[in-house]
């Protein structure tokens, strides 16, 4: 089995290269992100209620989170394995993961964090938002993201350097040229 968690800044690149991670290695996607449009796109309660704290660029509550978690891996006792796309985003989150994978027996095995200045992101999320018209893709919000990221996100690299665990990897370059640093990483554990 084998546990990635996939780190960086809003427009790092994330979803990008997790997408192609997980073909070559079998392995299941978690994307909170995904998850939290595939709920407001279906207009639940909880997509109701994360509707205007995405569109800030503010994070979900923990505990909204962890529970989405929570009940996607109970049914994923087959999985060969895991990829956590914008999740663990607190030390809270990231605390509350090893609780619940211990409970199942289970590790994060790396945490690979993607490394991409900030003018680099805001011009790839500007880009998306002219082109794919995502409500969180203009530049107010990005700065926002980003500033969230700094105070709030990057605490989790200490998390699991602590354990040994993460791996920075330099995300500027080609969409496949970053893809086969991730993939040497991960081909070599
Ligand atoms: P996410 O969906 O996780 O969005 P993101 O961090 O902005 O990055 P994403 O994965 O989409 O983009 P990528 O870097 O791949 O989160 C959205 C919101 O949901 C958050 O702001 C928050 O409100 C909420 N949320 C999600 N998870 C949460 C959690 N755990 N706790 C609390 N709240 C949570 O790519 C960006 C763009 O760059 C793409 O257009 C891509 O094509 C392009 N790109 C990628 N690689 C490139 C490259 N090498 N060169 C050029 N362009 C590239």
């Amino acid at each position: 089995m084998l546990n990635i968690v996939l780190f960086g800044p809003p427009g790092s690149g994330k979803g990008t290269q997790s997408e192609k991670i997980i073909d070559k290695f079998g392995l299941t996607h978690f994307s909170t992100g995904d998850m939290l449009r595939a709920e407001l796109a279906a207009e639940t309660e909880l997509g109701l209620k994360a509707r205007s704290i995405m569109e800030k660029g503010e994070l979900v509550s923990d505990e909204i989170i962890i529970g989405m978690i929570r009940n996607k891996i109970s049914g994923e006792a087959e999985a060969k394995g895991f990829i956590f796309d914008g999740f663990p985003r607190t030390v809270a989150q990231a605390e509350a993961l090893d609780v619940l994978l211990e409970e199942l027996g289970m590790k994060i095995d790396v945490m690979l964090g993607l490394e991409v200045e900030r003018q680099e992101l805001i011009e790839r999320l500007l880009k998306r938002g002219q082109d794919q018209g995502r409500a969180d893709d203009n530049l107010e919000t990005i700065e926002n993201r980003i500033k969230v990221y700094e105070d709030q996100t990057s605490p989790v690299m200490g998390y699991y350097d602590t354990q040994g665990k993460y791996r920075g990897v330099n995300g500027l370059g080609s969409i496949d040229e970053i893809y086969e640093r991730l993939t040497g990483i991960i081909g070599a554990l």
